[in-house]
This record gives C-alpha cells, structure tokens and sequence, in this order.
C-alpha cells in the first residue's frame, strides 16, 4: 500500500489527482503544514524539507509534487495512460513541469496569498498587481499552446495538463479572471471537470505524522 503524506487542500492535492486518475490503492495521512506536524522527527525522517507532500511507494520515499506527479504516471501507465506516447512527448511534459513551477506557480500564490489567505491587515495590493504583471507573459504563452487545441500533448489529457492544471487552479481562489485568455479558461474548465479531480478533492482530516 503506498502512503501520501499532506492535507488535501495544499499541494498534496497535485499526487492525490494523479493516484485518482489512475486508480490505484493508496492512504493519506493528513499531515498539516500549519502546525507542528511537519517538525515531527519522524515526518522529517522522511521528508527533510519539512514540507508536504511526500508519498512512500514500497522501498521509495519521495517529495516534491512534480517529482511525485511524474513517477506514478510514468510508473503506473498501464492502459489508463497519463503517460504521453512519444519520447518528444515526454520532452514536452517535462518542460510544461518545470514551466509551471519556475513561471507561474510563485506569483500566482503570491497573488493568491495577498488577496484571499493573508489576514487583512498583511495583504499588499502592490505585490498583487506586480505578480499579476509577471504572469501575463507566461499566460499568453500558455495561451497561445493552446489556441485549437484541447490538450497539450498527443490531443488526451496527460500528466502535463493535470500538473499546469493543479497550479493554475489557483486563478480560481485568486480572482484571477481568463477572459483574455479563452483557450487557458476553456481547456483548464475540461482540466477541472474530470472526476477524478473531484474525487481527490474529498477530506481527509488532519492528523499526526507519521502513522
Ligand atoms: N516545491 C514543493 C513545495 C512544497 C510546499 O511548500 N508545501 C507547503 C504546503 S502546500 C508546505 O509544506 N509548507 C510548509 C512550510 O513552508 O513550512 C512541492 O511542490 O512539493
């Protein structure tokens, strides 16, 4: 039985979407990032960062979402396959990865922080308008990926649009409009719909680590 340690609502969720397309046994354990939780030795044991999530697949103890997100797609293609079917595809999945995570994901949370997380009297109008600016370039670039088509790669959902799919998520919670991006809006709406997305999204409460 593999284990996925994090809350639902963190970045945990990225693993959680991807153990769900694909239908495999797994637990959570609903170890919480605010709190004590992550400080825990035997958390750390596993997870040195201090950070979640970190899934344990028999002898492997993982972290970092992507990583996570690519191993179980790769590893678990089978017939349900987030696995694209060509090296070149591939190529691009790896590439959308790291896009996601050095262009968009940081100034998306930072917006995202200032606008909906931080209480009140801590959130900075100017660093929402300043990473707002920052994100237009790496939007238009997805943009334009997109224009025509409902996929990234290979016309099916793979790994790639469920990982820039899970970071652009965000847009929702940060009242970040896509009217000026219709092609983004449309194929992230089909991203989103998919039911195991909504299975994932079920609660698990938090708990203490490890177990
Ligand atoms: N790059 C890491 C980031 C992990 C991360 O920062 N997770 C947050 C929760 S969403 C966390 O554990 N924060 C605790 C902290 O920063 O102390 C990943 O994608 O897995």
């Amino acid at each position: 039985m593999r284990t996925l340690y994090g809350i639902t609502p963190s970045r945990a969720f990225r693993p959680l979407w991807v153990l769900e397309e694909l239908g495999l046994d797994y637990r959570q354990v609903g170890v919480d990032y605010r709190g004590a939780a992550l400080e825990d030795p035997a958390y750390l044991a596993l997870n040195p960062n201090g950070r979640i999530p970190t899934l344990v697949d028999d002898d492997l103890v993982l972290w970092e979402s992507m990583a996570i997100d690519l191993y179980l797609a790769r590893r678990y293609a089978g017939d349900r396959g987030l696995w694209p079917d060509t090296i070149q595809g591939e190529a691009l999945t790896w590439q959308w990865s790291f896009w996601v995570m050095g262009e968009i994901e940081h100034p998306l949370l930072s917006v995202l922080m200032h606008r909906r997380l931080l209480p009140e009297p801590r959130r900075d109008a100017a660093k929402v308008s300043r990473n707002l600016g920052l994100l237009q370039r790496p939007f238009d670039v997805l943009e334009r990926a997109l224009e025509g088509r409902r996929y990234l790669i290979d016309d099916r959902f793979t790994i790639a649009d469920l990982n820039v799919a899970a970071v652009m998520s965000w847009c929702l919670p940060a009242r970040v409009p896509l009217h000026d991006h219709p092609s983004t809006r449309d194929w992230l709406g089909r991203c989103l719909a998919r039911p195991a997305r909504k299975r994932a999204q079920k609660a698990v409460p938090a708990t203490s680590p490890p177990t």
